[in-house]
């Protein structure tokens, strides 16, 4: 079938030409509603009227930006990549991945698992629920996804052809790159400009030229580094959760970059989420309990990274026999410390495009008392530039709970 955008009525057309619809669904008659909140795509409630608990979810893409209009065009190609990246994180470990019973790049169409149970996990530490096996579930989910996917556990020539399948996303790497590492940064058009004008943080940011120095390097790392296949865009709106379970959802900005910028990306979430219950809510208790996860996640990440690679002999990297035991163990401690650090840096970019950038997020831009979206927005920027500043002189995950604490 060619490309066409689909409607509530054409996708359940669409869908019911599917095999793997219909045998999910059987003979029962379809509805469709679109719950799509994301930026960028339509995404479809497919449920069946007889039995309206038993549902699927179809994300499909648009040639343009879905925040925008048409007069933003963005290639609807960003699917393909959003299918391949959702098979291949689903391969390493399912229980973290919506199962995906269709996909068409030609369609730029995804059907997918629907999350019945689950919300979307900004919207729950909003409202202070503590997730209390989330450190658990998403440092497995990110130390598997970017050890299996780097060249410390990939043969030379798979790592390679990896590379071929992911960095053709070129739009969207491009899109990270203005709107995460430039424009926030600067006089733009796409700015919360209504909010930088006349506004002394924003000028005092802008004219910050030794922090945008740092910027400057940490986008050159974003730009050049091929360590693993990131998810790309792992902040807590990408993430769907409960209690007992978490899975990662919308890795359309899917390809072979630098090691930190997933973990980076969930810790400015984190962080940006403690700062919200630190302006308005005041609620210390669970600002502690945000702590100790970020200390966790950080934690276990690093445990877990360094498990992998003792499980996993036969590295492409290093081959048997080429350090002795107490120099190779010394240089993967250095490794996983060297990722560490260049989280915290991404973490820092991450925080403050979130203060004038395009994109803002709810935590900060949806505080709607003016005084206190202030004080986010200078506390957000304090973290940031602690983080992005410090980050290569960072050790461990005390260090960095200590530049939040301090900044607070
Ligand atoms: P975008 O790429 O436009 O950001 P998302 O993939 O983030 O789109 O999806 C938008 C919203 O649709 C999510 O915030 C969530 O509410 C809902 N959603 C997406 N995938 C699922 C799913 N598998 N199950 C239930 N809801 C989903
Ligand atoms: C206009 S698109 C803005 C942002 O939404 C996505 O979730 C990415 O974070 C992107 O930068
Ligand atoms: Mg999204």
């Amino acid at each position: 079938m060619s490309y066409k955008v689909l409607d509530v009525n054409s996708v359940v057309e669409y869908l019911l030409s599917i095999k793997e619809v219909v045998e999910f669904f059987g003979t029962e008659s379809l509805n469709a509603v679109e719950i799509g909140d994301g930026n960028l795509n339509y995404v479809y409630k497919i449920s069946s009227e007889q039995e309206p608990e038993k549902a699927l979810i179809a994300k499909q893409a648009v040639p343009y930006l879905r925040c925008v209009g048409e007069q933003f065009p963005l290639s609807r190609e960003r699917m393909t990549y959003e299918i391949r990246a959702l098979e291949k994180f689903y391969k390493i470990f399912p229980n973290f991945v919506p199962k995906v019973y269709h996909s068409s790049e030609a369609m730029s169409i995804v059907v997918m698992e629907y999350l019945d149970s689950h919300i979307i996990m900004r919207e729950g530490l909003i409202n202070r629920v503590k997730y209390t096996k989330f450190s658990e579930h998403i440092s497995t989910y990110m130390s598997a996804t970017l050890f299996y996917t780097s060249s410390i556990a990939m043969s030379s020539l798979n790592k390679r052809e990896l590379i071929g399948k992911f960095n053709g996303n070129t739009e969207l790497c491009k899109l990270t790159e203005d709107l995460v590492f430039s424009f926030p940064f600067m006089e733009h058009e796409t700015n919360d400009n209504e909010n930088v004008e006349n506004n002394v943080n924003a000028k005092k940011l802008f004219e910050d030229y030794e922090f945008k120095e740092r910027v400057l390097e940490l986008k050159y790392k974003f730009m050049t580094q091929s360590d693993a296949l990131l998810h790309g865009d792992l902040h807590t709106g990408s993430i769907m959760i409960n209690e007992n379970e978490t899975y990662v959802i919308d890795p359309e900005f899917a390809f072979v970059g630098p090691f930190g910028f997933d973990v980076g990306a969930l810790l400015a979430n984190l962080v940006n989420n403690y700062i919200h219950h630190s302006v308005v809510t005041k609620d210390t208790e669970f600002m502690e309990w945000l702590l100790q996860t970020i200390k966790e996640i950080l934690d276990k990440f690093c445990e877990k990274f360094l498990n992998y690679w003792s499980e996993s002999k036969n590295s492409a990297l290093c081959v048997a026999g080429f350090l002795n035991e107490k120099t190779l163990h010394d240089y993967k401690k250095r490794f996983v410390k060297k990722i560490l650090k260049d989280s915290v840096g991404f973490a820092g970019c991450k925080m403050a495009r979130r203060v004038y950038g395009v994109a803002g997020v709810a935590e900060i831009r949806g505080v709607k008392d003016v005084t206190l979206r202030g004080e986010a927005e200078a506390l957000a920027l304090l973290i940031a530039r602690e983080f992005v500043m410090n980050y290569d002189k960072i050790d461990t995950s005390d260090e960095i709970l200590e530049i939040i604490k301090n900044a607070g």
